[in-house]
């Protein structure tokens, strides 16, 4: 097979990118390693940044978007009893949209079969070849048989656990990683949300997260132990849990129902340095991870590949590679101003184990004038509704 673009990985980033690259007329073909059915049901990402929404309506994948996303004005900060409103309206102008991963993923899943170009599920031993060359190749096997594609060029959108950065010679790469003492258990239950903006809670039990994902679904999460087994948190503990942590002094509290999907996610800081070698070019969580407190994962995904589509696009309509040689620093400089907003988020919010009386009010201390200032409460919302793309 030959094609211009391979795209490894059918998540956010490989398909967003499979779907600017169609809309170029550029050919490409997305391989993805697990079923249809499974990359269309797993709950991950929640919120969308307002420029994330307008990178998807260009692609032609905002309407049901538009239909079903929840925009929300604000947040709410909540400590010591007390919830303090974030408003995103006031300070920048700005909103987010709440739209389950899932659904972004459904919708580019079907934009990608409308078009016609290929995308291959539940294939196994993808390999990257030649990638120094300017006819790369990637090699899998699909229904039993073993493929190999000739490209010009090779997306790596295959996560964190992909094959792609793996497959760069380890001195051309540099990586930056912080992990944190904590992970975050998340549930997605059938109940309404029992507020109508997200409310992250710092709690001397821990953090706690009031998301959604519609008038029926609450999306919460809780900081816990960073290996902790799923079976010592039961249903009931859960919510024990949730109801004392996002508790307020006006007796707030939670609307609990089924739990439908419970997960335990790792929290970690993680940047790769360059994110390309040769012809092949990473994006998204193939080249960089951001602990979810700023919620942050899937919106960069979406920034990296309307860069490098934008930048294949030049190379094809003009040959001028200007563009692609700069794609890495044209991201990353965003990605660590992100990064860095990531990092702040989490440090303000989680409780650590380590930490003595001094750091536990210096954190208070934090959280209280950034309640107490429109400067500081404004730059933690033009960081959150997404800093500029360009
Ligand atoms: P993805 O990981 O989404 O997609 C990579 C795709 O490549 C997957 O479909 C995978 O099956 C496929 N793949 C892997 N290896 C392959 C191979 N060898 N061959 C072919 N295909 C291969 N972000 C938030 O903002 N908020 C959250 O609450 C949040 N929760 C998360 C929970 C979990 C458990 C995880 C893992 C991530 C979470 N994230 C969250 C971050 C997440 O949303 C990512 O940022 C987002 O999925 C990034 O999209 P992609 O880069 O496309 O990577
Ligand atoms: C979510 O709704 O899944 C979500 C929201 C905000 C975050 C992380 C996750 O910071």
């Amino acid at each position: 097979m030959r094609t211009q673009v391979a795209i490894v990985g059918a998540g956010p980033a490989g398909l967003l990118l499979g779907q600017l690259l169609s809309q170029s007329g550029i050919d490409s073909i997305v391989l993805e390693a697990r079923s249809r059915e499974y990359i269309e049901h797993r709950v991950r990402a929640g919120v969308l940044e307002h420029q994330s929404v307008e990178v998807l309506e260009a692609a032609g994948v905002g309407a049901r978007l538009r239909r079903e996303g929840l925009v929300h004005q604000g947040i709410e900060l909540q400590f010591g009893g007390l919830a303090h409103r974030i408003d995103f309206a006031a300070l920048t102008g700005r909103s987010v949209t709440i739209y389950g991963q899932q659904e972004v993923v459904k919708d580019l899943v079907a934009a990608r079969l409308a078009s016609g170009q290929p995308l291959h599920f539940e294939v196994a031993q993808v390999a990257v070849r030649d990638l120094e060359s300017d006819a790369p190749a990637v090699e899998f096997t699909a229904a039993g048989s073993t493929q190999r594609v000739r490209c010009d060029f090779i997306a790596g959108c295959d996560g964190f656990h992909g094959i792609c950065r793996p497959s760069i010679p380890a001195g051309a790469l540099s990586c930056y990683e912080r992990t944190y003492p904590f992970a975050w258990l998340g549930i997605l239950a059938e109940a309404p949300p029992a507020s109508s903006e997200l409310i992250y809670a710092r709690h001397e039990h821990g953090f706690a997260l009031l998301s959604m994902r519609s008038p029926s679904m609450t999306r919460l999460y809780l900081q816990c132990a960073p290996d902790e087994p799923l079976e010592q948190w039961p249903d009931e503990r859960v919510w024990s849990e949730l109801q004392t942590r996002l508790s307020r002094s006006d007796g707030f509290r939670l609307r609990e129902g089924p739990v439908r999907q419970k997960s335990v996610t790792p929290m970690r800081s993680f940047v790769v340095e360059p994110m390309q070698y040769g012809r092949l070019y990473l994006a998204g969580d193939s080249a960089h991870i951001v602990p979810p407190t700023g919620a942050k994962g899937m919106n960069l995904a979406i920034a990296d590949v309307r860069v490098l589509a934008r930048a294949l696009a030049t190379f094809y309509r003009s040959g001028n590679t200007d563009a692609l040689t700069d794609y890495s620093r044209t991201c990353l400089r965003r990605i660590w101003k992100v990064q860095r907003f990531s990092w702040w988020m989490t440090m303000l919010l989680h409780r650590f184990e380590e930490a003595g009386a001094f750091d536990e009010r210096r954190q208070l201390a934090e959280l209280d004038y950034i309640s107490s200032s429109r400067a500081a409460a404004q730059s933690l919302a033009e960081n959150y509704v997404g800093l500029p793309l360009d």
